[in-house]
């Protein structure tokens, strides 16, 4: 393979194209090379040997069963305290009414993640699980993130392993990635001092792929973090899968700043969020499938990110209008055809491979 990477970066092109790891510090000179397009090129090569031109999708439906949260993170503009006026919880009935019109639409997953409510019993969620697995039995429930397992485990005063068997036979299947945002401290705990730190946040993880629920990872970037802390992130998420390997994808989340508390920042751009999803494609060497999710990157450069790394776009997504209010770059409704989606892949040189969230495929490739 013949790439013209500044001198610096030949040896590392050499490592990827042999399949050897990549060190921390290779990782921090990745990011540091202004030759995006050979960084581009590199990450390209890599996902081009996992996928060819392959690109996953899904057809999903978020459903936020309440926005009440006692996590105070200064990096979101979702959550409501109790008393504020559009503050809510759902019923088992609106989860059940929502679902249905997502499975009309052809849905074969739906993403569920909350507020740490402590007016919730534990029983709303297994309720909620259950119940919504009675009506919709093949609906793929991608339910509640290690964040919200370690406050079940603290609030409810449970073993982990007891949150996630009660969790997982009432119907949760696999588990999103969300909760991970940066895990080096001291940044950690200066956007979310009131949420489990990031050795737990891997610890659960590690726990749930012990008892079979497969999981995802994100990271939360361009807020107050340094490079440092994402390649702290990188290395550490790759010694977690190294040991328990039920990670199934990755997802870089753009901080979006509106209506957040650290809204006087910028947010990262577009340079700077292409160069993630390519570092994280080559320092994750035990991760199948990286997402770019363009809720928050924005449809135009999620497109752009499958030439740099990614293999997945995510979804179809539709919500209930909490997502447009929060955290999307998307002007309008976040709601994306099936149809463009296949578009946005295909206008991009690659193939369109609708997929399962364990990444089963639905059909053939267009
Ligand atoms: O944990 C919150 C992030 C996450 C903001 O697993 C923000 O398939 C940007 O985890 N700007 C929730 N990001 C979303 C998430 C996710 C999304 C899509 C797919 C999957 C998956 C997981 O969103 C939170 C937090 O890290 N977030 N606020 C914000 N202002």
């Amino acid at each position: 393979m013949n790439f013209s990477f500044d001198d610096n970066l030949n040896a590392i092109a050499e490592k990827v194209f042999a399949g050897t790891r990549l060190s921390y510090d290779e990782g921090m000179a990745l990011y540091d090379t202004d030759d995006l397009n050979a960084l581009g090129k590199l990450a390209d090569f890599e996902r081009r040997k996992r996928h060819g031109k392959d690109t996953f999708y899904n057809v999903n439906r978020h459903f936020n069963h309440t926005n009440i949260c006692v996590a105070d993170c200064k990096f979101c503009g979702f959550y409501r305290r109790g008393r504020d006026e559009d503050a809510y919880t759902h019923s088992v009935e609106d989860a059940i009414r929502i679902a249905g019109d997502a499975v009309k639409e052809g849905a074969t997953e739906l993403h569920i993640v909350g507020g740490l409510n402590t007016k919730l019993p534990f029983e709303y969620y297994t309720d909620l699980f259950s119940s919504l697995k009675r009506e919709y039995p093949d609906l793929h429930l991608k339910a509640l993130t290690m964040v919200e397992l370690d406050f079940f485990a603290r609030f409810y005063k449970m073993s982990d392993e007891d949150v996630i068997k009660k969790l997982r036979d009432s119907g949760m299947d696999s588990c999103p990635g969300g909760g991970a945002e940066i895990f080096a401290e001291p940044t950690r705990s200066r956007i979310c001092d009131h949420k489990c730190d990031g050795d737990r946040w891997l610890e659960l993880a590690g726990k749930c792929h012990e008892a079979g629920v497969k999981t995802n990872a994100t990271m939360l970037y361009g807020h107050i973090e340094t490079t440092e802390d994402r390649m702290d992130h990188f290395v550490k998420l790759r010694e977690q899968q190294d040991k328990t390997g039920g990670f199934q994808c990755f997802i870089p989340l753009a901080f979006y700043p509106p209506g957040t508390e650290l809204s006087s920042l910028p947010g990262p751009d577009g340079i700077d969020s292409l160069k993630t999803i390519a570092v994280s494609r080559l320092m994750l060497d035990n991760f199948d499938h990286v997402k770019a999710y363009w809720v928050m990157l924005g449809k135009n450069l999620a497109q752009a990110a499958l030439h740099y790394g990614a293999n997945d776009l995510d979804g179809t997504i539709t919500d209930g209008g909490e997502l447009t209010e929060s955290y999307s770059v998307e002007f309008g409704e976040v709601k994306m055809s099936k149809d463009e989606l296949i578009m946005l892949i295909r206008n991009a040189g690659f193939e369109a491979v609708e997929r399962d969230t364990i990444y089963n495929r639905v059909g053939a490739a267009v």
